[in-house]
């Protein structure tokens, strides 16, 4: 294993793909190949990107690759995808769109899938992304659909969070409503060239000045047609912008945004629960479910060896 992640550190791409693997199926080496990465972590430009199901994401992200490319920068891209029917075939229209680029030394594109359940999508994809920062790609991209929980905790592990909508699909107002709208730094109209975008962005721009991170960083609004690749300058200026100005904010500030070590945390902490619990989590979920079992109780005798950690019957 050591020897993989040697190789990988020196860009070789067949060592990054294999632990990539190693690590979506949760390889009991798992903790050892991430010592071994970590140092090598904390030099990357991270960009996460969500927004609804056909938002235009992946367009967004082939037209970026382009525009960086230019710029003589790599590019490591991680799309997850949602076991979600909706976006069903996403990894291979991901693999269609940003195929093009497949063969370009600088830029490295890998398709995940999720278990669709909590912690699966985060628990594995903050890993990715420390593979692909430690690889020494300049920017690394990671896409995923919708606006939920998971997309707010991406939008924690990255530096600068892109939320891409349409026009007048109603995205907008949907989109308020969620986690994603307080913490996205740049909000993207995607699609001009098909509908009007001024009513989104009047209410986009009404919103943008409010900022619930505590973070004093500008957040702007694009307006673009990734397919007509218009206005692709005008995101990656904004992106650029959005770095320089993370660089210079100090420990403090940062603080306020950062998540990464949350997510390691409670993906430690969940597995030691799990470790102590001595049955199937499904199982246990389902005696809370059933009222089978305090779940307080549970938690209270599980995490502090209280009653032997042994899950106790409710109703007696
Ligand atoms: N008219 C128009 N169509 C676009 C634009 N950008 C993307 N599309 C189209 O919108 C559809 C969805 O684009 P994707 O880039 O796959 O969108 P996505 O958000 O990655 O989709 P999922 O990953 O499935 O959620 C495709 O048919 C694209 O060709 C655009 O700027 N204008
Ligand atoms: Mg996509």
């Amino acid at each position: 294993m050591a020897s993989l992640v040697q190789k990988m550190l020196k860009g070789d791409k067949a060592s990054l793909s294999r632990l990539i693997t190693l690590i979506e199926n949760d390889h009991p080496d798992t903790v050892s190949i991430m010592k071994e990465i970590f140092p090598h972590t904390g030099r990357a430009h991270i960009i996460g990107i969500t927004g609804f199901p056909g938002a235009g994401k992946s367009t967004t992200i082939d037209r970026l690759i382009a525009t960086y490319r230019q710029k003589g920068l790599s590019v490591g891209v991680v799309a997850v995808d949602p076991s979600s029917p909706l976006s069903g075939g996403a990894i291979l229209g991901d693999r269609v769109r940003m195929k093009a680029h497949h063969k370009d030394e600088g830029v490295f594109i890998r398709s995940m899938a999720t278990r669709g359940f909590w912690g699966g999508l985060a628990r594995n994809t903050h890993k990715v992304m420390e593979l692909l920062d430690a690889f020494g790609f300049d920017k690394v991209i990671v896409e995923t659909v919708g606006v939920g929980q998971d997309e707010v905790d991406i939008v924690g592990l990255a530096h600068t969070s892109l939320l891409v909508l349409t026009p007048g699909l109603g995205d907008e107002t949907q989109a308020i409503k969620s986690g994603v709208f307080e913490v996205a730094d740049i909000f993207v109209i995607n699609k001009i060239d098909e509908g009007d975008p001024l009513k989104t962005l009047g209410i986009l721009e009404s919103v943008v000045t409010t900022n619930r991170s505590g973070v004093n960083l500008p957040r702007r609004v694009i307006m673009v047609s990734a397919i007509e690749d218009k206005n692709m300058d005008g995101l990656v200026d904004a992106l650029e912008n959005h770095h320089e100005l993370w660089k210079r904010l100090g420990p403090e500030e940062r603080l306020k945004k950062f998540i990464g070590t949350d997510v390691i945390v409670r993906e430690a902490l969940m597995d030691l629960f799990k470790n102590r619990l001595g049955q199937d989590y499904d199982d246990f979920k389902r005696m809370l479910i059933n009222r089978k079992a305090n779940v307080y109780t549970e938690i209270e005798k599980i995490m502090y060896a209280k009653n032997n950690g042994t899950v106790q019957d409710f109703e007696q």
